[in-house]
């Protein structure tokens, strides 16, 4: 392959003509079917139908989706992408969030929390590529799907071609876009590709495919620098904007996957035809110039509010899902490959759609606290670990689907295989892949030696519940070749003085391989059945969990199970070599300077790590920088030990601090003052298609600039003394929740459900003095913006606030004034984002920051204090904390305790804030999430920190807040990542303006 892309050089350098440059990776059938194809702007990154090659280097593209925007502590980026490379991943795919970074039009702000560079800067550093998917339109379960809440003033159709859109998405694609490109390969980044839009696959109403507007996206995008190839990521495998569809092609295309959807309620039944087997069939014929990719893959799911929690999705989508429904993915020949999510992270600050709630874990192979526990990391790792140092794959040619009776005699299992110019690779599966049996089988595999009945040497093989194996034919290690194994393979090096094979079976499985070889000279183990056949040596065996070693000549076959399998790491010493280590929790890396090896990882119990293949000039160990003692076993491996003993780790009880708390709903006192509120005056909408006016002004909270978090409305009028009741209706999205109140006296409120966006209340009214004003006060809840998936709806302007009141049987003018967070637009807090603080009373003063005004608060017991009445009461804390975090990497979270708030009080919404951060939004008759983790650096482990939180009280009789605490929430571990800075964030000052 070098030769090929040295010629693409040569062409690139020459004065060849553009389209000569393009013939590459496209055949010559779209040239006169399709239009002018684009000449390559760069030589780094090019492909052909089987992948892609960076530098000239053919590699699989193994990804995971990881949003930057969702861990907002620049410092743990690093710790993540640690893991993902641990993994054996090369990449890392992100979203940008465009509404955290544009909350005013014209004004694009990427510092600190937002810093794009920064992350940018952190992958490369790590070792991984990027793909960057910035949108404009994002999707990801954020609110608008990304968009910015003043796209709802924009009355053209969002995602389509109409101007004012198109208009206002220019500055934000202009100003991420040269921040992408600023780090694209070719400018010595991580980025080697480039999403425009997002499944850009379907419209209602409005016409599509729509290839001016995925033109302009692409435009955009190259116009700010971006020169690596367009990938694009269809919902479906529908071919849309595919090389050779014209106008709005990108360069590489692919489509998402879920098949097991989102619904995580019967979290052990797979559904019935999920299982896709015809995807490498539609590649063909969508897309045939291209590699096979998979932009988003189920790597997990999201889970709404009122939802079954991520535990229960973790069981639905666990190392199962992975065995069976990513090898499939592989049997139908992808290299570029991303699962959605690696990392799924928090929905803090309001960045969430009303479809979720605070906790993003996705249920992803690293959980929402940065733990790698999770059996399904352990088992992505042994298939990424497997394709990185398996090139053959990435020019086999994946055969029919799921075919029996043709390599293995019956029906029981199915087999596709992808057979390449040496190795070959089989993907066996239970034909019915919803089964939970164990199916015996054997193989008939067509080797180099001819038709082969495997195994060879007796027995029969194991495909156990949920599982999918990759049997190889040919397969080289170093200088050796597999005829043949059933085993599967989890990685093999060449060192200097040995060639090391690990491989895997199940639980008690029967196995065999076959090294072509004629020697017998091999050095075995009692349990192994060993014996020369027809130029190869076989070598048959039942898994235990004792590693048995077989010797032949230079070759040391590692015979391990797959528990065992799953404490194998491989970390890289340069991009040519790296050390084996069995051990530990996680090496996140190695790193060999002069005669020292450094192996940087995290630890979780007392360990012994064995390293295999340390070079030769290597004579000390360190292990997370500090000398380590060692020694040589009989394999010549270095074997050091590493003790944990559980630290004691001080963290207060909450109840004991000395809380303080302020009334947050100053609004419903006699005499409150709201002359600085916004007048919702504005006549007309341009949000009139989605969301027909029905009162004479706008009480849109989006028309007035304000797009996130709670809403107050404040309606006066003067009462005819005819009024009875009032009839409001409120919109928050999913499980929002609305209170009113004339003057003091409470109405009533929706407490909400998770399948309510909107509700209509007639509210009794007091009876009403004529001539006397009075003031109707309404609290919203904005659970976020709808997403807008589907093009033409525009389903992200539904509004948020009041659609609709009356005052029956009056004819009483209401005016109405509202706010929601301060400034709107010109939001306070630059540091903290547009989207952080809402318009409760406490946020607009700035007091859920860090040292609020506590000469205007008085002395609580804390927010289990309770709320006698219906209301909003803010509750304060100084939290001092002091763990050894240097060492330690402790997972803390703060858990609303809902065990007796069914028998005592009534429903209650929570919002929870950390040194001023937004992190947890609790709704108390909605669920599911009770358990809310917070991030060191959000945190600072070592000094005083700001607790916050708002307890709103939606039922007449108040509400209890039965328990409320910080814990240690999971395993502390010994930890080799680098040191996590605090955020720095402004605390509490005097702003101007305020009301
Ligand atoms: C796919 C979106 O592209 C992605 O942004 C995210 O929302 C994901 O779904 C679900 O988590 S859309 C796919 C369900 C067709």
């Amino acid at each position: 392959m070098r030769l090929l892309s040295t010629l693409a050089v040569a062409l690139l350098t020459t004065s060849q003509s553009c389209d000569a440059i393009a013939l590459r990776g496209r055949p010559n059938t779209l040239l006169s079917t399709g239009p002018t194809p684009r000449a390559l702007l760069q030589d780094t990154v090019t492909w052909d139908e089987h992948s892609l090659f960076i530098d000239g280097e053919r590699l699989m593209i193994f990804s995971g989706e990881f949003h930057p925007f969702r861990l907002p502590v620049p410092s743990l980026w690093t710790d993540v992408l640690e893991k993902v490379k641990a993994l054996g991943l090369n990449a890392v795919s992100i979203y940008i969030d465009w509404a955290q970074l544009e909350g005013k039009p014209g004004e694009f702000r990427a510092e600190g929390v937002f810093d794009y560079d920064a992350f940018l800067d952190a992958a490369k550093q790590v070792g991984l590529y990027v793909i960057a998917r910035p949108g404009p339109y994002i999707n990801a379960e954020a609110s608008g799907g990304g968009f910015p809440g003043w796209l709802q003033r924009v009355k053209g159709h969002l995602r389509t071609n109409d101007s004012d859109y198109l208009a206002a998405t220019d500055n934000y694609i202009a100003s991420i876009g040269k921040i992408i490109a600023k780090h694209q390969i070719t400018n010595g980044g991580p980025v080697i590709l480039y999403q425009p839009e997002n499944e850009y696959s379907g419209a209602v109403g409005v016409p599509f495919p729509n290839a001016d507007y995925m033109q302009y996206v692409e435009d955009q995008a190259r116009k700010a620098g971006i020169v690596v190839p367009l990938v694009s990521n269809d919902a479906s495998a529908g071919g849309r904007n595919a090389p050779g569809t014209g106008k709005g092609e990108v360069d590489i295309y692919g489509h998402d996957g879920y098949p097991l959807g989102f619904d995580c309620a019967n979290p052990n039944t797979w559904p019935a035809k999920a299982l896709p087997t015809n995807w490498h069939v539609t590649h063909e014929n969508q897309s045939p110039s291209t590699p096979y990719t998979i932009p988003e893959f189920q790597g997990g799911s999201f889970d709404p509010w009122g939802g079954w929690g991520f535990d229960q999705c973790l069981q639905l989508i666990n190392h199962g899902q992975e065995r069976v429904f990513y090898k499939n993915n592989y049997a139908a020949g992808v290299t570029i490959f991303n699962l959605y999510m690696i990392f799924g992270g928090t929905n803090w600050g309001n960045l969430g759609h009303p479809g979720g709630y605070t906790s993003y874990d996705y249920a992803a192979p690293i959980a929402e606290d940065r733990s790698v526990a999770r059996e399904k990391y352990s088992e992505l790792k042994l298939e990424a670990q497997f394709l990185k140092v398996s090139p053959g794959y990435l020019t086999a040619t994946p055969g029919n689907a799921s075919v029996t009776g043709l390599y293995s005699p019956g029906t029981a299992v199915s087999i596709t295989a992808l057979i390449g110019t040496h190795d070959s690779f089989f993907v066996v599966r239970h034909t019915d892949y919803q089964s939970t049996d164990s199916t015996t089988y054997t193989l008939n595999l067509p080797t180099s030696a001819g038709n082969t009945t495997i195994p060879q040497l007796g027995g029969f093989l194991t495909l156990g519940r949920r599982d999918s194996k990759i049997h190889v034919t040919d397969y080289p290690v170093g200088d050796y070749s597999l005829l043949y194994s059933t085993a599967e393979i989890f990685t093999w090096k060449k060192f200097e003085d040995r060639t090391v094979l690990v491989v895997y079976g199940g639980p008690n499985e029967q196995h065999e391989l076959a090294i072509k070889s004629s020697s017998t000279n091999w050095k075995t183990d009692c349990s192994l059945t060993v014996a020369a056949k027809n130029g190869s040596v076989v070598v048959n065996w039942q898994t235990t969990g004792k590693r048995r070693i077989f010797q032949l000549g230079d070759l040391h076959v590692y015979i391990v199970d797959r528990n065992s399998a799953y404490k194998y790491w491989v970390p890289e010493l340069s991009s040519s070599s790296s050390v084996i280590v069995n051990g530990g929790y996680l090496i996140r890396s190695a790193l060999v300077s002069g005669s020292t090896l450094n192996l940087r990882g995290d630890f979780n119990s007392t360990s012994t790590i064995e390293i295999i293949g340390v070079p030769k000039e290597v004579s000390t160990l360190k292990i997370n920088d500090v000398a380590w003692l060692y020694e040589k076993n009989t394999q010549g491996n270095w074997e050091s030990a590493v003790p944990y003993i559980k630290p004691t780790l001080p963290v207060p009880v909450l109840s004991k601090l000395d809380w303080k708390s302020i009334d947050s709903l100053p609004e419903i006192k006699p005499g409150y003052d709201d002359s600085k509120w916004v007048v919702a005056d504005h006549k007309t909408t341009n949000n009139t298609f989605v969301q027909p006016l029905r009162t004479p002004t706008s009480l849109f909270a989006s028309d007035y600039g304000f797009h996130t978090g709670a809403l107050l409305y404040r309606g006066h009028f003067t009462a005819s003394g005819a009024e009875k009741t009032i009839y409001l209706s409120t919109q928050g999205g999913s499980a929002f929740g609305s209170s009113a109140w004339l003057n003091s006296t409470f109405l009533g409120s929706w407490t909400g459900t998770d399948a309510s966006s909107a509700a209509n209340a007639t509210y009794t009214l007091p009876n009403l003095t004529p001539g006397t004003p009075y003031v109707v006060t309404v609290l919203v809840d904005n659970m976020g913006l709808d997403e807008n998936w589907v093009v033409g709806p525009d389903e992200m302007k539904h509004a948020r606030g009041i659609l609709d009141y009356d005052l029956v049987d009056s004819n009483a003018l209401v005016t109405w004034k509202l706010t929601g967070n301060l400034g709107g637009e010109e939001y306070a807090d630059k540091t903290r984002g547009p989207l952080n603080e809402g318009g409760l009373y406490v946020e607009r003063q700035g007091y859920h920051l860090p040292d609020p005004p506590l000469q205007q608060f008085s002395p609580s017991a804390g927010p289990t204090s309770g709320l006698p009445q219906p209301g909003v009461t803010f509750y304060a804390a100084k939290l001092p904390l002091s763990l050894p975090s240097d060492t330690w990497d402790i997972p803390l979270s703060f858990v609303f305790d809902n065990t007796t708030s069914t028998s005592s009080g009534g429903a209650y919404r929570a919002w929870l804030y950390v040194n001023g951060f937004q992190f947890g939004r609790y709704v108390s008759n909605v669920g599911p999430q009770t358990v809310f983790p917070v991030p060191e650096g959000i945190l600072d482990y070592n000094g005083d920190n700001w607790i916050g939180v708002a307890v709103w009280a939606l039922e007449a009789g108040g509400a209890e807040v039965p328990g409320f605490e910080l814990r240690v929430a999971g395993t502390p571990v010994l930890t080799g990542r680098g040191k996590v800075e605090v955020v720095g964030a402004p605390g509490w000052v005097v702003r101007e303006g305020v009301y």
